[in-house]
C-alpha cells in the first residue's frame, strides 16, 4: 500500500516527462484514475484539492462538456471523469449541473445512441457515460432513458456479450459500459445473464488473470471490465478469485509501486486504478492480521467509493 502511494505520489512530478506529454489528450480520465486509486488507499490527501478543482473548472465549455486538457474539445469521457472527480472532492455545487446534463442531453440521437461529441462518433462507451452522470447529477430525465437502453440492447450477440455498435464483437470493456447503464436504468432484465456470465467467466486464463475477449492476452483492466459485470449480476464466484487476485499481485511493481498490464510489464497509472478497483470488488477491503488496513469498497456501476455515492445519497450497487 506505501509503495503504491509512494507511486501514485510520484505521478505529480513527471509533468516534464514524455508519458505525460502524449497522454495530455486524456489528462482529465487521468486524474479521476489516480485520485480514485488514492481514494481507495486512504490517501486522497496526496492531491492539492483546490488545484485540481480548480484546473478542472478551466477544462469546461460554454456547451457545458468538458475537454481532456485546458483548450481541448469537450467530450463526453471527460465529461464524465469531471464530474466524477468533483464528486469525489465534495465540489460539484461548484459547477451548474443543469448545463452539464444539457450537453449530454444534446449528444442523444434519435435511435437512442449517444455521440461521444459533436463529431458523431457513436459507441455503447458513450452511453455509458451520458447515464452515469447524468444519474450522478439527480438528472437522468433529460434523456429518453428507454431508447437509450433499446440502442444498448440492439448491441447484445449472440453470446450474451455487447460490442459498442449493433453487431460488433464482445468485448469485455464494452460489457462493463451496459451492464453498468442497463443497472443505472433499471433494466438488467434485458440482460441474458446465465450465458453472459459464462462468455465472462470463459475469459479467465490458466495464469489466473481475465483477457476482454476469446483468444487475447489477459489484462489487469479486465479485472474491472469483466469483474464488476460479474457483481453487478451476483456472479462473481463464478471464476478464481484468488487466482485473479495472484494474477493482480503479480504484476505490481515491487520496488516503485503501481500495477501494469501483466506481470513484467511497467506500471501505468491506468492499470493500477483498475488493479486496486479490481480486488476492492474482490473484497480486500478488511484489515489484516498485522493491522494493515483494508482497501475502501468501489461500486461497481458507477466506478466510484462507496463512501461517495454514500455521502451523495445515490444507491449503492447491492448484487441480484
Ligand atoms: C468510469 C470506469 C469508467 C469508465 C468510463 C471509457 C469507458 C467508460 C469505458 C471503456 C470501456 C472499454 C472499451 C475498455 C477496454 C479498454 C481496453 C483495454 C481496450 C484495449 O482493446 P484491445 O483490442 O485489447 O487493444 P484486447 O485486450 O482486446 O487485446
Amino acid at each position: 500500500m506505501d509503495l503504491h502511494k509512494k507511486y501514485l505520489a510520484s505521478l505529480k512530478d513527471k509533468k516534464n516527462s514524455f508519458e505525460h506529454a502524449v497522454t495530455e489528450y486524456l489528462r482529465m480520465s487521468g486524474v479521476y484514475w489516480g485520485l480514485c486509486s488514492m481514494y481507495l488507499i486512504s490517501s486522497e490527501d496526496l492531491l492539492n484539492k483546490d488545484e485540481v478543482v480548480q484546473w478542472v473548472l478551466s477544462c469546461q465549455h460554454p456547451s457545458g462538456g468538458f475537454g481532456g486538457s485546458v483548450d481541448h474539445d469537450a467530450h463526453l469521457l471527460y465529461t464524465l471523469s469531471a464530474v466524477q472527480i468533483l464528486l469525489i472532492f465534495d465540489k460539484i455545487e461548484l459547477v451548474d449541473k443543469e448545463k452539464i446534463a444539457n450537453y449530454v442531453a444534446g449528444l442523444q440521437q434519435d435511435d437512442g445512441s449517444f455521440y461521444g461529441d459533436e463529431w458523431g462518433e457513436v459507441d455503447t462507451r458513450f452511453s455509458y457515460c451520458a447515464l452515469s452522470c447524468l444519474s450522478l447529477l439527480g438528472l437522468l430525465d433529460k434523456i429518453d432513458v428507454n431508447k437509450a437502453v433499446d440502442f444498448i440492447v440492439s448491441c447484445m450477440n449472440f453470446d450474451g456479450g455487447f460490442g459498442c455498435i449493433p453487431g460488433a464483437e464482445s468485448h469485455g470493456g464494452q460489457i462493463f459500459c451496459c451492464v453498468a447503464a442497463l443497472a443505472i436504468a433499471d433494466s438488467l432484465h434485458h440482460v441474458r445473464a446465465d450465458d453472459l456470465c459464462w462468455w465472462l467467466c470463459e475469459r479467465q486464463t490458466a495464469g489466473g488473470g481475465l483477457n476482454g475477449r476469446p483468444e487475447k492476452l489477459p489484462d489487469v483492466c479486465y479485472s474491472w471490465w469483466n469483474l464488476s459485470a460479474l457483481v453487478i449480476l451476483g456472479r462473481i464466484d463464478w471464476i478464481d478469485r484468488e487466482k485473479l487476485r495472484q494474477f493482480i499481485l503479480n504484476a505490481q511493481d515491487e520496488t516503485e509501486g503501481g500495477i501494469a498490464d501483466r506481470p513484467g510489464d511497467v506500471a501505468d497509472v491506468f492499470h493500477t486504478f483498475f488493479g486496486i478497483s479490481g480486488l476492492s470488488l474482490l473484497g480486500y477491503t478488511e484489515e489484516d492480521e498485522e493491522g494493515i488496513p483494508g482497501l475502501r469498497r468501489i461500486d461497481p456501476v458507477y466506478a466510484l467509493p462507496v463512501q461517495v455515492l454514500e455521502r451523495m445519497n445515490v444507491r449503492v450497487w447491492r448484487a441480484v
